[in-house]
């Protein structure tokens, strides 16, 4: 049965002029591979709105998964995340200004929801084509980590069987020229993108593999 995913990317932050995360996933928009389809959607880099955006595009696509993706600078990795957690605390300002401190995502939601994607199998399978790929254990505080829990606060709350999660991406090479961080070709993080999607079409359950860190 063919299946649907949406895939989100954020705007520029942070005096960047682009977000690598809406590059990729905007390449992807329209696509058919083997039996999914993935549409893509690009949500704005400020805390509560990201969120309310990316409720209509659910709305509107009725996804069987949500992938959503953002910068995460300075990492050399594709990084599927294990875990949102349910607080605000911002170093940078958002899109907008605000700068919360230390505020609860959702008074009434747990302290953190595990992804629904098979994270390890997406680091696998990434792994396998040549990309540099690991698990993260922290979406940070910032408004990636804010959608990620909202997402998984909304899949929760509606509780329907879609699955969500969240994949922080590097720099594309052209963001690196004066920074002395690692990047990705919009080339390698499309296919790696390309083929998370694919994984968490097709498998609902994890693998169990060494794939955990010491810091
Ligand atoms: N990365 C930021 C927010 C938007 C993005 O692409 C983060 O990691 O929170």
């Amino acid at each position: 049965m063919k299946k649907k995913v949406l895939l989100t990317g954020f705007d520029p932050f942070g005096g960047e002029s682009v977000n690598p995360s809406w590059e990729a996933v905007k390449r992807l928009n329209g696509e058919r591979v083997e039996d999914i389809l993935i549409a893509a959607e690009q949500i704005p880099t400020v805390f509560h709105q990201s969120a309310d955006i990316l409720e209509k595009a659910i709305d509107k696509h009725c996804p069987d998964i949500v992938i959503c993706v953002g910068q995460a600078g300075g990492r050399p990795h594709m990084t599927p995340e294990r875990i949102a957690i349910n607080i605000d605390d911002a170093r940078i300002p958002d899109n907008d200004g605000q700068e919360p401190i230390d505020e609860q995502i959702a008074a009434d939601g747990p302290a953190a929801y595990w992804s629904a994607l098979p994270i390890k199998r997406i680091v696998k399978n990434m792994k396998e084509s040549g990309i540099p790929a690991s698990v993260s254990n922290s979406a940070g505080t910032f408004v990636c980590n804010h959608l990620f829990y909202r997402l998984m606060h909304y899949i929760d709350r509606s509780s329907s069987s879609m699955r969500g999660g969240f994949i922080h991406i590097p720099f594309l090479p052209e963001q690196t020229v004066d920074k002395k961080e690692p990047s990705l070709s919009l080339e390698t993080i499309v296919k790696g993108l390309r083929i998370a999607a694919l994984t968490a079409a097709n498998h609902e359950t994890d693998i169990r593999e060494t794939g955990g860190s010491l810091s």
